[in-house]
């Protein structure tokens, strides 16, 4: 369980128990999926919010994903913020109400259960990161799933092929289990040809960053990405950052990552995906275990930059004055 002072957040079994609450409370706006499981056979959720939330509607789609990193509990509670406001203000806030009539929205709220609840199996943290997963001919345990994404797995110095590291980026690409259920679940929601996901926002602490790709390179266009890609990217990640007060930069000028999310997100799928580091901006406000005190605080903090990405994710380039 969690650590005194931190007893506000969720474990996997309360998370699970709070979600399914909610779903029977708002079964017109709010559904529930197993998309499959991690390594350990923990449920792995995709939570659908959306007016008819049981009929796919000819909407844009936007997903939201959190907790790939096990110590960082702060991403499930940002989940668990969206699901209750988005569900408890529909009708009677306008912009909700707006967003839930014209979009559907994704929230995987626990990419990692195995890591997270292996964090906290002590009742002391245990600051870990990567899943549970072992590794043939080694005693280290875990991939780091921010690693093991299948576009430029590997390519560039962003990952480590050690398993004893903290960025081990895994055997193959999607070789851990959590990475393929979210991969395949993001495919299939190619429909007709069409990724019906335009935009999504991967959670993480800490650093109160907003991020966008690539991580891959250095470089701000090239294969893959426009200057009108880049610069909707940037435009829209800023309008996000004012509003949070995060710092808004391309990932690679953090440091270089290979095998991410976002980069497997936009690379491969062409979905505007961005990165949120969330609270503390340094170590010394807590790093990845701040007090359970600053959860209405953090997580409400980033309600209107979530808002920003929903309104502008039926065209990315109206920010940049480029309707198509
Ligand atoms: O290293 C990571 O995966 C992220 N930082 S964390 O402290 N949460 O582990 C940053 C990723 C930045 N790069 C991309 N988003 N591509
Ligand atoms: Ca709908
Ligand atoms: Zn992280």
């Amino acid at each position: 369980d969690f650590p005194e002072g931190y007893t506000g957040y969720h474990t996997y079994a309360e998370e699970t128990k709070e979600i399914d609450g909610l779903v029977a409370k708002y079964p017109d706006i709010l559904s529930k999926q197993v998309i499959g499981k991690s390594h350990e056979g923990r449920d792995i959720l995709a939570l659908k919010l959306s007016k008819n939330v049981k009929k796919d509607e000819k909407e844009p789609e936007v997903l939201f994903t959190h907790h790939q990193h096990a110590r960082e509990h702060l991403t499930v509670e940002m989940a668990l913020y969206l699901l209750n406001e988005f569900t408890s203000k529909y009708g009677s806030d306008d912009r909700i109400t707006k967003m839930l009539d014209s979009r559907e929205i994704w929230i995987l709220p626990n990419l990692n259960p195995d890591g997270g609840e292996y964090d906290i199996a002590s009742g002391d943290f245990a600051m870990w990161r990567k899943n549970r997963q072992p590794n043939d001919g080694s005693s280290e345990v875990g991939t780091d799933l921010n690693r093991n994404w299948d576009y430029k797995w590997g390519c560039c110095g962003g990952s480590s092929d050690d398993p004893g590291d903290e960025t081990y980026r895994g055997a193959s690409a999607a070789s851990a289990p959590e990475v393929k259920v979210v991969s395949d679940f993001v495919r299939g929601r190619n429909v007709g040809g069409k990724q019906q996901i335009t935009a999504a926002i991967d959670f993480h602490t800490y650093s109160e960053l907003v991020l966008w790709p690539f991580g891959w390179t250095d470089a701000d266009t090239g294969e893959g990405m426009t200057q009108d890609d880049h610069d909707a990217f940037a435009a829209v990640g800023k309008g996000m950052a004012k509003s949070n007060g995060y710092t808004p930069e391309q990932s690679s000028d953090l440091y270089i990552t290979d095998g991410s999310i976002d980069d497997w997100l936009w690379g491969d799928q062409k979905i505007f995906a961005y990165t949120f580091e969330m609270y503390p901006s340094s170590a010394g406000d807590g790093g990845f275990y701040p007090r359970d005190s600053v959860i209405p605080k953090e997580t409400s903090r980033n309600r209107d930059a979530v808002l920003q990405l929903l309104e502008n994710s039926d065209c990315m380039y109206r920010s940049i004055g480029k309707e198509d």
